[in-house]
């Protein structure tokens, strides 16, 4: 009988580490590995340490399991020692993890400790963010018409180098607010404010956040997009969406056509708001100025018009388990769904 080797299963071990590390190197919109905040870079010094001490504690485990099953295998006319106990080795490995643990704590704790109490600046961005099923709102405290609170969904708009501070909130169950380049992960828990540590964004760019704690069927599709933009942009998408009046499209355009379905034919107007307009209702997510948003669905699929549609004429095709808002395939005509689809998209900074 041949003797058994350990070169194929050693190779196919290497073969398989070394799919995992490539593709482990793919990118990712939900990575941490590529911090935007100050707060998801101490974030990625963290893992960063505890990754280490972890693979330095796997290597000398597996290695020495390694090591002690080849030496010690069976082999014919060897004979087991026996052995009663060893109080050297008890201590050992059981100071040894303490160690270990001690020195994964210490930074962790003091993390805690810090970013609890870091203070919120005074120019800083406050932000309500709520979790219902399956989407985000966000409140911007100060920000909306005379003072008052800035109403949006979906997607967050942030200056960049600015101080932000966000409060946490769930109207139903509890959701998770996460966007692993920038901040979280934190519970929104329904009857309690969470806080989540200020934080300054220090890239623009557009980044994802995605529901963390699972929530009912629709949860893997409860996303949410976050711009970060010059402190210019921000000001114009602030100013565009506290226009108190807006002006009322060309009569006998597709838009004003879509204007009418949205007020009056589609009764969207019920569950929507679009400041500056009739709509005012507060069931379904704030579509003021949607034209400028990159997705639909709460940050599941691009916002083209083709997409748009489809989610009009049934979003359940599109995220089953939705609530609330009908399925409008039955009710309105193509023509309409379209009309309406041209006006949101026309809801845009000039
Ligand atoms: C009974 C309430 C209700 C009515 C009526 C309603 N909606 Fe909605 N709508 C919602 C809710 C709730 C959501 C969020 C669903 C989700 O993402 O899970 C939503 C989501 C949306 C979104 C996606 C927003 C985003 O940022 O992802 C669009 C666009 C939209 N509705 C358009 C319309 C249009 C157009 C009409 C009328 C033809 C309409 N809605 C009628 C409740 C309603
Ligand atoms: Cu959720």
């Amino acid at each position: 009988m041949p003797r058994p080797t350990l070169i194929r299963p050693t190779l196919l071990a290497v073969a398989l580490m070394a799919i995992a590390v490539g593709m482990a190197a793919c990118t990712s919109p939900l990575t941490t590995f590529e911090p935007a905040s100050d707060a998801a870079d101490r974030i990625l010094s963290l893992y960063i340490l505890i990754t280490v001490a972890a693979s330095i504690v796997g290597i000398l485990v597996l290695g020495a399991m390694a090591y002690i099953l080849i030496k010690f295998r069976a082999r014919p006319g060897r004979k087991a020692q026996q052995i009663h106990g060893n109080n050297k080795l008890e201590i050992a490995w059981t100071i040894a993890p303490i160690l270990v643990l001690v020195a994964i704590a210490i930074p962790t704790m003091v993390w805690i400790a810090t970013s609890s109490s870091r203070a919120v600046a005074d120019d800083a961005i406050l932000v309500t963010a709520t979790g219902y099923q399956w989407w985000f709102e966000f409140e911007y405290e100060g920000l909306g018409p005379d003072g008052g609170t800035l109403v949006t969904a979906n997607e967050l708009h942030l200056p960049v180098g600015r101080q932000v501070a966000i409060e946490l909130r769930s109207v139903d169950v509890i959701h998770s607010f996460w966007v692993p380049a920038l901040i979280g992960k934190t519970d929104m828990v329904p009857n309690r404010e969470n806080r989540l540590e200020p934080f300054v964004p220090n890239e623009i760019g557009e980044f994802w956040g995605q529901c963390a704690e699972f929530c009912g069927v629709a949860h893997a599709n409860m996303r949410f997009r976050v711009h970060v933009e010059s402190l210019a942009d921000f000001d114009a998408w602030v100013a565009e969406m506290n226009e108190q009046t807006r002006a009322d499209p060309e009569p006998g355009s597709a838009e004003a056509r879509g204007k009418r379905v949205f007020e009056v034919l589609g009764g969207c107007a019920a569950c929507h708001t679009i400041a500056g307009t009739a709509a005012a209702g507060r069931i379904g997510p704030d579509l003021t100025l949607f034209g400028e948003r990159t997705t639909v669905g709460a940050g599941i699929l691009p916002a083209t018009d083709e997409n748009v549609r489809a989610w009009v004429s049934d979003l359940r095709s599109v995220k089953p388990g939705a609530r609330f808002m009908p399925t409008f395939a039955d009710t309105l005509s193509e023509a309409q769904i379209a009309d309406v689809v041209t006006y949101l998209k026309s809801l845009r900074v000039p």
